[in-house]
């Protein structure tokens, strides 16, 4: 399935997962694989930086319209069927689409080109804190559909006594004949429907409708209520497609300094995660996803920041189950002025917001959107580009509140554009001073900005700690230093009226790139989970244990 929920009933869906053959590109050395997986899996690929193509054959029962969906690629992908190139996408974290109008029936291949090479050309994977993996990293589906389809279904839970839901419709028409349809709805006791239409032919036609909903539970971390909205796609009076999105009611407000969820003030006590695990690489399997929220909830947290990118859709449907707060975040991390003006940069930092948005849009979960994590937010193209994405999100969604996380001490300038001010700060670790004054000195400094008067989130803290390092003597790096910097840093930070939630950095260790980033980073990973990359427990986490479940 391609959520942890069925989201089709009528349209025939199913995965095409198993083995592939994959071939690297110009080498020709051949694998069998499993998709998803990251090609890195495979020993001699480790650290491979180049191009590979996957192959794979699908039968078709009858002549029919079809939607390939590939939830994942790293990050550079080029879609072709039956040798035929149809599409082409970059970045790993967003899932895209390929329509196709008319496929015969018998046997077809498809084929995708990844590739995951630096280049100037590709602005958001670089060589980083993190590890760009090559493949087909995410699950691929082929949907067979009719000419006349629900392409996207968007809602917008609101309460004025009762809760009720702007519903957002788009019907796309792949055939060049205009159709007559009608579109009806069923949310637990609540049916309706829109006005039946004519959509011209190659069309994609939005409907909009306010539902009222009867006798619905709201949505909140204690108890996170969900409801499917099934649509129904009625051609004359034939069903031809459906479309089931799982909804939670719950109104997000960022006020007085805290966030309120349903009138309810919240403190958020998050992690940040990588998507990146042991083995698989950022192919992270559904149980093991659960397992790192399992873990998360065992120290007491109710939140977690997709640092630095989307995440895998199925992830944030087990953060809707298990009532998680997310910061979703379009992918970037740490670029300079001069990365920022690469001509590639503004247009595929917008395409991966719009993504994550349009894909991402129903999660009740995500309650805040992030942008451009320490980028150059102290000059003045930096700041045009946070105004021309956050101006993006506005566009797509005005129901959520926005934030970056800046690392411009005592210099940002764009403090003025975000909902909601961030900052990330190792107090202890990258700077010899104590974590309250450090605070203190930096959030009086925003008071003297237009961030003032705003929630302030402590979005990232935290030290390196080797799992299996243990010297009571606390050098760096041991994990006996790791949990007395974070025991200082919580201790510091929880308490304080001015804090609104904090994300520790990180929940656990991952893989960095080896060009720039080795030496700071013994192993060629980021040591600063308080879990290692297979999940054991450093001494931090009973540390921040300690703190997250302390009453308060
Ligand atoms: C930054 C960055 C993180 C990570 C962290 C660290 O705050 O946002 O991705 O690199 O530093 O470990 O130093």
């Amino acid at each position: 399935m391609e959520r942890i929920f069925e989201n089709h009933a009528i349209r025939k869906s199913r995965e095409l997962g198993g083995t592939w053959k994959l071939t690297t590109l110009p080498e020709g050395n051949i694998f069998t694989v499993i998709v998803p997986s990251c090609w890195e899996q495979e020993g001699e690929l480790y650290s491979y930086e180049g191009q590979a193509s996957y192959k794979k054959s699908f039968f078709l029962t009858k002549d029919t319209a079809v939607n390939l969906i590939f939830k994942g690629v790293g990050h550079w992908a080029e879609v072709l069927v039956d040798g035929v190139s149809l599409a082409t996408h970059y970045d790993a974290h967003t899932p895209f689409s390929v329509s196709l109008p008319r496929l015969s029936q018998g046997e077809h291949v498809l084929e995708v080109i990844a590739d995951n090479r630096i280049s100037e050309e590709s602005a958001l994977h670089i060589s980083n804190d993190y590890y760009h993996y090559g493949g087909l990293v995410r699950p691929v589906f082929l949907e067979e559909i009719s000419d006349v389809f629900l392409s996207s279904l968007h809602v917008t839970p609101s309460y004025q006594g009762q809760w009720s839901g702007l519903v957002q419709v788009t019907v796309k028409n792949l055939s060049s004949q205009e159709k007559t349809v009608c579109v009806q709805g069923t949310l637990h006791h609540t049916d309706f429907s829109f006005e039946p239409i004519t959509v011209t032919g190659q069309s994609e036609t939005l409907l909009t409708k306010e539902v009222m909903f009867e006798d619905v539970l709201p949505w909140n971390c204690e108890t996170p209520n969900l409801y499917e909205m099934k649509l129904t796609l009625w051609e004359e009076n034939t069903p031809v497609d459906d479309l089931i999105e799982r909804i939670g009611f719950r109104q997000i407000e960022w006020k007085d300094s805290s966030l309120y969820l349903n009138g309810e003030k919240i403190f958020i006590k998050g992690f940040n995660r990588h998507e990146d695990f042991g083995v698989v690489g950022c192919a992270i399997p559904l149980s093991l996803m659960q397992k790192d929220l399992s873990l998360m909830r065992q120290m007491g947290a109710n939140a977690v920041r997709t640092s630095h990118y989307p995440n895998d859709e199925r992830f944030l449907d087990l953060c809707d189950e298990m009532g998680f707060l997310v910061w979703e975040e379009g992918h970037a991390r740490g670029l300079s002025e001069a990365q920022m003006r690469l001509p590639n940069f503004l247009t595929q930092s917008k395409e991966n917001v719009r993504e994550m948005i349009e894909y991402h849009y129903n999660h009740p979960s995500i309650v805040i959107w992030g942008i451009l994590n320490e980028c150059a937010s102290d000059t003045e193209w930096g700041k045009t580009v946070y105004q021309a994405l956050f101006e993006e999100i506005k566009r797509l969604d005005q129901s959520r509140p926005m934030t970056f996380a800046s690392c411009k001490f005592f210099k940002d300038i764009c403090l003025g554009l975000p909902d909601v001010v961030s900052y990330n700060i190792y107090p202890e670790w990258y700077v010899k001073q104590p974590a309250g004054e450090y605070f203190e000195q930096l959030y009086d400094w925003v008071q003297t900005t237009e961030g003032k008067g705003k929630p302030f989130l402590l979005s990232e803290f935290g030290a390196g700690g080797i799992y299996g390092f243990r010297e009571p003597g606390k050098p760096k790096w041991s994990e006996d230093r790791q949990a007395e910097i974070l025991d200082h840093m919580l201790g510091a930070f929880m308490s304080r009226p001015q804090v609104s939630g904090v994300f520790i950095w990180q929940f656990s260790d991952c893989r960095v790139s080896e060009e720039n980033w080795w030496y700071g980073r013994p192993r060629t990973f980021n040591n600063k989970g308080v879990v290692d990359e297979y999940r054991r427990p450093k001494l931090a986490f009973e540390v921040v244990k300690k703190w997250f479940t302390k009453k308060e």
